[in-house]
Parts: structure tokens; sequence; C-alpha cells
């Protein structure tokens, strides 16, 4: 697996399948979430409406993915997953974030999705701290590697400049 670290607009990337940051609704949101929904066009949250409830207003519970067309978006698919919410680390909060990236490359293989670009997922609106986030990535998608063929290529796709920089030490990449 390759696994690459870029600075980018998620929704401009033209990989096989985006990760989406969402909430347990599916119903669109902030952050990442809303760009994607912006993006894919409303095509995107009717495919999310028809996905069933497991409970009222509960398609996707925390840690679990689910799949959708990408509409409008370059990518083929959509991957929405539910991070947890920050509540000081001792809630499970990192197995929680490892299962959202371990349920999507599950979803992706599934799919046979071979290019996948993943946004920090929880490290906006749920505030759990990059620094806490990006090793967990990292050695979640590694650890996936060593055992799955695909996806072939990951991109951890990261807004801003501090995250990138996070996330590259993260990866060891920091002296690149
Ligand atoms: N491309 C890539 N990354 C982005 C983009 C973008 N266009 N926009 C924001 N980010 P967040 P969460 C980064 O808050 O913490 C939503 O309302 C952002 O800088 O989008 O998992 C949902 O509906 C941050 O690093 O997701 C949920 O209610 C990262 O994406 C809730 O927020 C994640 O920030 C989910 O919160």
């Amino acid at each position: 697996m390759d696994i690459e670290i870029l600075q980018a607009d998620i929704t401009a990337l033209a990989v096989d399948a985006i990760v989406n940051a969402a909430n347990s609704a599916l119903c669109g949101g902030g952050g990442v979430d809303g760009a994607i929904h912006r993006a894919a066009g409303p095509g995107l949250l009717a495919e999310c409406r028809a996905l069933p409830e497991i409970e009222p207003e509960v398609r996707c519970p925390t840690g679990q993915a689910r799949i959708t067309r990408g509409c409008r978006l370059h990518a083929r698919h959509v991957i929405h997953t539910v991070g947890p919410v920050w509540g000081g680390g001792h809630d499970g909060e990192a197995d929680l974030l490892a299962s959202c990236y371990r349920e999507s490359l599950r979803l992706a293989e599934d799919n046979n999705i071979d290019s996948i670009a993943f946004p920090a997922i929880s490290c906006g609106v749920y505030g759990y701290p990059v620094e806490s986030a990006a090793p967990v990535a990292v050695a979640t998608l590694r650890e996936w590697a060593q055992t799955h063929e695909r996806p072939r290529r990951v991109i951890l796709c990261c807004y801003d400049a501090r995250t990138t920089t996070v996330f590259r030490e993260a990866l060891g990449n920091g002296g690149d």
C-alpha cells in the first residue's frame, strides 16, 4: 500500500473513493461533510437518506462506515464514516477512530476500490487532537496493508498546513 500525505481539498481529488467524516444521521453537516455534499450535489443526500436507519436518525453508528456513489464528484464513491467525539481520550476514542479507518478500508476492498482519500477524521468539530489522531490513522493503515492487497493507494488528505505537518511526522516523512 502506498500511503501519501497531501494538503488539498478532498472534494477535488480524482480517486476511486473519498471518505467523509460524517455524523451518524448521514444527513450532511459542516466541515468536510458540508464540502462533500456541496460538491456532490443533492443526489448524495438522497443516497444517504435511502440507507437504512438502525434507530431513529442513526444510519451509521460511531466507528462504522457506509458507502454511496459519488454523484457529481470526481470520485466514483463516497465512504461515510463517523468518528468519535473527543472526550479526553479515556472513552475508547482511539479504538473507535481506528475502526473508522479499518471499516472504510474494508468497504473499499469489497467494492474493488484501488485509490482512496481520507480526511483527518474527528480532527475538526469533533475535537480529536491531530497529534493523537495521526499516529492512529497511520498505524491502522499499515496494519491493514500487512494482510490486504486493496486499496493500493491511500491519500491522507489534510486541509491545513499544521495538520499536514503532523500527519507527515506520523508517517515518518517529517524531513521530506
Ligand atoms: N477537504 C479536506 N479536509 C477538510 C475539508 C476539505 N474540503 N474541510 C474540512 N476539512 P470536520 P469531524 C478538515 O469538522 O471533526 C460535520 O459537521 C478539517 O480541517 O469536518 O469528524 C459532520 O456532519 C479537519 O481537519 O469533521 C459531523 O457532525 C477534518 O477535515 C462533524 O462535523 C475533519 O473536520 C464531524 O466532525
